[in-house]
């Protein structure tokens, strides 16, 4: 079940193999090692580990956790198959030792039930994610992104929290804002989160498949599949349920691009994070064959994919021109993993030897690393856990911006520091 499941993060599973006997990948084209590819050891003085929380809660798959920023503390647990469980934590108090006591008193129930709309097959298919409006604290509204059938699209919705119970949401407050066709259940992204600066929703939508690029998406602007698009959700215009800001860097053009392309290129971007301190927009762009990658999202870039995966060729598999194409900050091959998960810019109060480093993972090696990145260039990539394989699925944080991971076994775990003696 888990190797399935892969080739919704990567085609390491069915579509590898088939893409491998239809030759369309050589994978000779896996070079190895670079600089970025070094493993230091971890800061002899600080280790850090992963404690395992509300293990008396039972979940389906975790693809996203979420705080509503309100003051709560409260934990959204979005789960595949359809519905967001929220944790009261029962205790305010953010230290490690205090987590007993939360665990002690927490509570969970669901928030959220859309089973009866989302198409969940246990592959790719499901609800993917979460965000709440940055004024959710007043207006009630949340967005999810989930895959529904008849035809397979996937949807972008709002949301509203019921009016006498903060702990649950109206599954009939449904307003649609977007719906885009899936042509095959490979690829779909895709995380919606709402720019901390600009307000602005931003949501990943992966090139929707088949596997290889073949269906051309990711470098056709015509259609949403394949990038990384922004729309203003509070000054809906045009007939549609959003509008487009104005600055989006294909507003107002007059060649049938799609205005709410922010940029392009990409092939899985699972997963975005915010930097709190540069504004930095990260991607973590879930590779084919051979190459993890880093990006920086920025407007208007187009990030390659399928010309190249990562920094490689991919099509055609030597002698790409790589013109106008922007590179990723930081890839890595098959010896580290084959599905990246971003990630998080540590901004808590707990672990300050993290303070500003992103940190980021790999679903199938359960590798874990923190990297520094100067405003150029990624240094000090680190890795600082090794985690169980297949595993870490997603990242989060709770209102006091300590980190959570979830897992692909519906579990939940807090990130700890453990100091050595
Ligand atoms: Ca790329």
């Amino acid at each position: 079940m888990l190797n399935r499941f892969l080739s919704y993060v990567n085609t390491r599973g069915i579509s590898f193999l088939l893409m491998l006997t239809l030759g369309i990948v050589s994978t000779s084209c896996d070079s190895g090692g670079d600089s970025s590819e070094t493993d230091p050891d971890p800061d002899p003085q600080v280790e850090f580990s992963f404690q395992r929380v509300f293990p008396d809660f039972t979940f389906g798959r975790i693809l996203d956790i979420q705080n509503a920023g309100d003051g709560s503390n409260r934990l959204f647990v979005v789960q595949q198959h359809g519905v967001i469980d929220v944790i009261n934590p029962g205790a305010t108090a953010n230290s490690v030792q205090a987590t007993q006591s939360r665990e002690e008193l927490a509570t969970e129930s669901v928030f959220l039930d859309i089973t009866d709309r989302v198409k969940f097959d246990e592959l790719e298919f499901g609800l993917y994610a979460m965000a709440f409006h940055p004024d959710f604290e007043n207006n009630g509204f949340f967005y999810v992104h989930y895959v529904a059938d008849n035809p397979d699209r996937s949807v972008l919705s709002r949301f509203s929290v019921s009016d006498n119970d903060p702990d649950t949401a109206d599954p009939d407050s449904e307003l649609i804002l977007l719906e885009i066709l899936q042509p095959h259940q490979f690829h779909n992204g895709g995380q919606v989160v709402f720019g901390p600066e600009d307000g602005y929703l931003y949501m990943t939508l992966g090139d929707g498949g088949p596997p290889g690029g073949a269906g051309g998406t990711s470098q056709d602007l015509t259609n949403l599949l394949g990038s990384v698009i922004r729309i203003d959700v509070d000054n809906p215009e045009n007939g549609l349920n959003y509008g487009i800001p104005a600055d989006n860097p294909f507003a107002g053009n007059s060649s049938g691009i799609r205005e709410e392309i922010f940029a392009y290129g990409l092939r899985n971007p699972f997963k975005l994070a915010f930097d709190p301190f540069t504004g930095i927009l990260w991607a973590g762009d879930v590779g084919e064959s051979s190459r993890e990658e880093l990006d920086i999202v920025e407007p208007g870039m187009n990030y390659g994919w399928p010309i190249m995966e990562g920094s490689l060729c991919f099509d055609p598999p030597q002698n790409c021109d790589g013109t106008g194409l922007e590179p990723p900050v930081l890839d890595y091959g098959r010896n580290l993993g084959r599905s990246v998960i971003a990630g998080l810019v540590y901004n808590g109060s707990e672990l300050p030897e993290l303070m500003g480093f992103f940190i980021y993972a790999d679903f199938v090696s359960g590798r874990v690393w923190t990297l520094d990145f100067n405003g150029d260039q990624a240094t000090q990539n680190k890795q600082i856990i090794l985690f169980d394989e297949e595993s870490l699925v997603t990242f989060g944080v709770d209102g006091d911006k300590e980190p959570y991971i979830g897992t692909f076994g519906g579990e939940i775990y807090r990130l700890i520091k453990d100091n050595i003696q």
